[in-house]
């Protein structure tokens, strides 16, 4: 296309060709404006496709999930994805196999290593041995146990290999303060696993239909099998055995919720047609390093299909700087503070209340100013542990003196808490805003799902009422 040249324009007579301009020169000239022209275009093409880009991402609802380590963060992504990304949680159910045995093998060599060490008098790391302890009367079966499951040393590596699964930092050795019996605990190493690793596990069979052999990355999963259904009875034994529980509590050895639970299936577990169930999969444990991104597509009431995007991040110490840059994208967050922890200390820094470091991260999200205009959720998770921890006698005012002498029950619990998280967002909103707030149990598909829902409608209304008011 060549420039036309309006007389009456000032600017056309400026740039107008000389009225001497011979036909060589207007060749060149009428060349030179096709070429500004064609670069002209395909700027303006660029800019127009990265504006449909951005329109379309804008059209995406974003959310991220926040709160400290092991507050449910990827249980909560894994009820997202059970209940809206169906399919592929059907495709991948087989694969949690994988990262549930890693979890029962670990679990049960921790506790191999525990009894092992008291066998030997091997002393407590850091605490003092309290002298009027008896020696355990383990007998010749503790050893043989011991030996029998041996494999399972094989067995773990071999998954660990496999999940691409690295150990998280150490637990500081030497604690500030006093010690309480429950600060005392110690939880063991957790392994974390990157998200690109384990979606290659989880899509793995998917993606290599043809031969499905049961190998992948060189580790035989049918052996891994073979393995753990041969070590049942062994694993039990060691397991329901009264002087290994005697040697966990003496040794303070805390497993995680996960390792407890699965302990609790064991003969399900290693059955050599074990498929997981919902329930297995939410529990699976791996802590979070990176930050995973996960697309659903959500239906909406009056709004057809929406695309989301759910951010999970690792909530341990050293794992929240990378959280800042997602702040001024997203359009919700969903916090979630376990509550169940109000006598529990955080294992990066055992001098820090972990109710506490929620109040303080709740703090900080609430009044952070790139949040401002962010939908705020609220999850009070790990109610049911809340209720078992009530029930085992466990009194809430002496870990929470601001508690007073308000009923130790799992409601008025529920209560205080929720009250405190919300007068938080009174006072450290830069503007007025609501928050909703659930109390959960996330390892609960079903109850989770009712809320889920919720979040759901209420995310999709006030993202509706923000783009009509744009
Ligand atoms: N009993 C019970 N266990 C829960 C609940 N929510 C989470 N868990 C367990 O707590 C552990 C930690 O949950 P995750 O979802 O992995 O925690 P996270 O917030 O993603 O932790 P990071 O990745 O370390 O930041 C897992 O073993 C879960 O099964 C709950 O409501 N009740
Ligand atoms: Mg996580």
């Amino acid at each position: 296309m060549v420039f036309h040249h309006d007389a009456t324009d000032p600017l056309a007579v400026i740039t107008a060709p000389p009225a001497n301009e011979t036909a060589e020169e207007r060749a060149a000239r009428e060349e030179r404006e096709a070429e500004a022209q064609r670069i002209s275009d395909a700027i303006d093409a660029e800019i127009h496709a990265d504006k449909m880009a951005r329109k379309k991402r804008e059209g995406v609802v974003k959310i991220l999930l926040l709160g400290q380590s092991e507050s449910g963060k990827s249980t909560t992504l894994k009820n997202f994805r059970m209940k809206y990304a169906h399919d592929k949680w059907i495709e991948e159910r087989a694969s949690w196999r994988t990262v549930i045995h890693f979890n029962l093998v670990r679990a049960i060599n921790i506790i191999l290593d525990a009894v092992q060490q008291e066998i030997s008098g091997v002393p407590l790391e850091d605490e003092v041995q309290d002298p009027s302890l008896r020696p355990l009367a383990f007998t010749n079966e503790h050893r043989r146990l011991g030996l029998r499951l041996g494999p399972l040393r094989g067995v773990e590596s071999d998954l660990k290999r496999l999940l691409g699964a690295n150990p998280t930092e150490s637990r500081p050795s030497s604690r500030g303060g006093s010690p309480s019996p429950t600060d005392a605990l110690k939880p063991p190493q957790e392994f974390s696993v990157r998200s690109w690793n384990l979606r290659n596990v989880l899509q793995a069979p998917r993606l290599d239909r043809s031969k499905r052999t049961g190998k992948q990355d060189g580790v035989d999963l049918n052996d891994v099998t073979e393995v753990i259904a041969g070590c049942k009875d062994d694993m039990v034994a060691l397991w329901t055995d009264g002087i290994v529980r005697e040697v966990l509590s003496r040794r303070r050895i805390k497993l995680d919720d996960s390792a407890t639970f699965f302990l609790g299936q064991l003969p399900r577990l290693s059955d050599r047609g074990y498929v997981p169930t919902d329930e297995d999969i939410l529990r699976a444990r791996l802590r979070t390093v990176d930050i995973q991104e996960h697309e659903l597509q959500m239906g909406g009431d009056s709004d057809g299909r929406q695309n989301w995007i759910i951010y999970d991040v690792g909530g341990s110490r050293t794992q929240r700087a990378a959280w800042l840059p997602y702040f001024d994208q997203v359009n919700a967050v969903i916090f979630l503070a376990p509550i169940s922890c109000f006598d529990e200390k955080l294992t990066e820094d055992p001098r820090v209340n972990r109710l506490e470091d929620s109040f303080i991260l709740w703090k900080a999200v609430c009044s952070s100013k790139l949040l401002t205009n962010t939908t705020l959720i609220m999850f009070l998770n790990k109610i049911d542990l809340l209720e078992k921890k009530i029930a085992s006698g466990v009194v809430v005012k002496q870990h929470l003196p601001s508690y007073g002498d308000r009923p130790n029950e799992t409601g008025a619990v529920v209560k205080y808490l929720r009250q405190k998280f919300k007068d938080t967002v009174k006072q450290c909103s830069p503007e007025p805003r609501a928050c909703h707030v659930y109390p959960t149990s996330v390892t609960d598909p079903k109850t989770t799902a009712v809320t889920l829902l919720s979040v759901r409608d209420g995310i999709l209304r006030e993202h509706l009422k923000r783009a009509n008011f744009v």
